[in-house]
């Protein structure tokens, strides 16, 4: 008799109605067979899925260029369809699931013609791991079943695993004709299925990822009692070798994969990479706060990616072990083979095509890699992998470090005063948009917790759930918040970022370990000047100051602006938000002399 899972793919076979069915193992081999298909067989339009890129300098690497229309996340397109609106709330695109499935059925219906369906048999997590879920995901384009293969664990075992359970993860896609206007990603969180058409693009189209570990998961996470982040899991060595478990919300392409693998600027510090992107996280038994990262691989953004600015990257996306890595519409140097990038070490080459493969020419003010171009790795070729990375338990984290890409406004870094206080600093979180999603670039929007694309349900119901997840913590993770992306005057970073960001680790493990006292201000604690190590670096004491300023006046239209935002939750946001925002509010409004004091940091000396 056929298992619920044939019965499935049999059922989505019969609508797209694809010429073959193939069901991957997720071996090495097949992943070959699958970029030889790539290169021979499949395209897009005219251009082949996968091309093979100088395998000397850049072993087992393969480019691929999208659809030119199919370079982001697209935000528009993205639904959550629970059957009551309230339920997905303000932050997410709503229709009722009837109405989804419906004109989901009309897309998908031949969608798969002439073409193979690939059934992809994965985890999400560490298969041993009680956090851990099975999920299958059927697709009809060769790079997505590899990109899948590399991102999460991927394997025939996952059949069995599911044997005769109903209950395993959905995930249906096709790339349709990529037709802008026939493109939708769907997600019915109640029966743990995402519907995917009309896109490729990794964020769209490898449905364990954004749509499957975040916006069901984060909704799994709020029935059962646990949370689906959008953060970075890192472990800071210090020089005595003890490793303090740290994760990172930023939102997209704000530089959590140089953070995963920072190499560290001060003598003595280490970081220990678990993940990249996203971190589930539980209560323990011991009522710590444990994280597994459910992913198995790196998307990252090319664009700004160099030996300065991250080694460990460029030697993962080197390493031999692990295959196959993918580059997706970077720039190609013609001469050599060889995929580059803006902000790649080295002279630009001669002789480059674009990402749409056309020549560039430097006269021409267009980029060669799109600002969102990506590479795709196994985590294992990094090689500061975390030996805990492979623990089914997950490592127990001591800071939550909450953060957005604010030019003005927001201090290097801050702690929040206690767990509401933190929840409340992360609601209030605002970044400057970037090129991974479709929308104009360096518009201020509220990002709380990095959540905003990704939290599949009604915001204020995600903070009342984080709350209540710190009141079942005996031993609760500090929360901070961070800003890498301050200018002065002339428009110029303040903070040099990359491997000196350690330095503010560093203070954030002093503080989770009580090691340095710290300096209040209306919005937190901030280093005295004494504990933020800046020897060597080369920073002047009124660029410390800037990194630190907090102008009340600037605040108080930032709280208006978060008001406004956390209004449209309506009675949904709890009350000990607003507690929290009043207090902030008051401070602002009584203590700006007081508090003004405190923006000297740089005339305390230390430093
Ligand atoms: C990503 C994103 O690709 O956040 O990780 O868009
Ligand atoms: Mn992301």
């Amino acid at each position: 008799m056929a298992t619920p899972l044939e019965k499935w793919v049999e059922e989505q076979a019969k609508l797209t109605k694809p010429n073959k069915i193939y069901w991957c193992d997720g071996s090495e081999d097949e992943a070959r067979r699958l970029i030889e298909i790539g290169m021979k067989k499949e395209k897009i339009g005219d251009v082949p899925i996968f091309q093979e890129l100088n395998q000397k300098s850049w072993p087992n690497a393969y480019y691929h260029r999208s659809h030119p229309t199919d370079v982001a996340r697209t935000e528009h397109l993205t639904y959550v369809c629970h059957p009551d609106k309230e339920i997905a709330g303000p932050n997410n695109n709503w229709m009722h699931p009837d109405e989804a499935k419906e004109k989901m059925r009309k897309l998908s219906d031949g969608c798969m013609k002439g073409r193979t369906m690939y059934v992809l048999p994965y985890m999400m997590g560490h298969p041993d791991s009680p956090y851990a879920k099975a999920c299958i995901q059927l697709t009809d384009v060769s790079y997505v079943a590899v990109s899948m293969r590399i991102m999460t664990r991927m394997s025939k075992k996952i059949i069995e695993k599911i044997g005769t359970r109903e209950d395993f993860v959905k995930g249906l896609h096709s790339v349709g004709d990529f037709d802008p206007d026939k493109r939708f990603i769907m997600h019915f969180p109640d029966e743990h299925l995402v519907w995917s058409i009309g896109s490729g693009y990794g964020g769209n189209a490898l449905l364990g990822k954004k749509c499957f570990s975040l916006r069901i998961a984060s909704w799994l996470g709020f029935q059962e009692g646990w949370l689906a982040e959008h953060m970075v899991i890192l472990g800071i060595e210090d020089p005595k070798g003890n490793v303090t478990y740290v994760t990172v919300a930023l939102p997209s392409a704000c530089g959590k994969t140089n953070l995963a693998m920072l190499e560290s600027a001060l003598p003595g510090y280490k970081v220990w990479t678990l993940g990249d992107d996203i971190a589930w996280l539980n209560v323990g038994p011991d009522g710590r706060l444990w994280a597994i990262n459910p992913e198995a691989g790196l998307f990252g953004v090319a664009p700004g990616t160099s030996m300065k600015t991250n080694p460990n990257m460029l030697k993962t996306l080197k390493a031999v072990n692990f295959y196959p890595t993918l580059f997706t519409n970077t720039g190609l140097d013609t001469d050599t083979n060889e995929p580059w990038w803006e902000g790649l070490d080295g002279a630009v080459p001669k002789n480059l095509i674009d990402w749409q493969g056309k020549s560039w020419d430097s006269s021409s003010g267009s980029k060669v890699a799109h600002p969102n171009s990506r590479f795709t790795v196994s985590i294992n070729n990094c090689p500061t992998l975390s030996k805990e990375f492979d623990n089914p338990k997950g490592v127990p984290i001591s800071a939550i470090i909450l953060g957005g890409r604010r030019t003005q406004l927001v201090p290097l870094v801050t702690e929040s005063f206690n767990w509401q206080n933190g929840v409340y600093l992360g609601a209030r979180t605002g970044s400057e948009t970037t090129a991974a999603a479709a929308h104009q670039v360096g518009q201020l929007r509220r990002d709380p917790m990095a959540m905003l694309p990704f939290c599949g349900y009604n915001m204020g119901d995600y903070f009342r759930h984080w709350l209540n997840i710190g009141k079942k913590l005996t031993q609760p993770p500090k929360i901070f918040s961070v800003n890498w992306f301050r200018v002065d005057d002339e428009g110029k970073f303040v903070w040099p970022g990359f491997g000196e960001n350690i330095r503010v680790l560093k203070w954030i493990v002093d503080r989770v370990h009580n090691r340095v006292k710290a300096k209040q201000t209306p919005l937190g604690l901030i280093p005295d000047a004494q504990d933020l190590e800046t020897g060597g670096l080369n920073i002047t004491k009124e660029k410390m100051a800037k990194l630190f300023e907090i102008n009340a006046q600037e605040w108080k239209q930032e709280l208006q602006d978060t008001e406004k935002f956390l209004n449209q939750f309506g009675s949904r946001t709890p009350s000990e938000i607003w507690q929290e925002h009043k207090k902030l509010a008051e401070q602002l409004d009584n203590n700006v002399s007081e508090f003004e004091d405190s923006i000297h940091y740089g005339d305390r000396g230390g430093a």
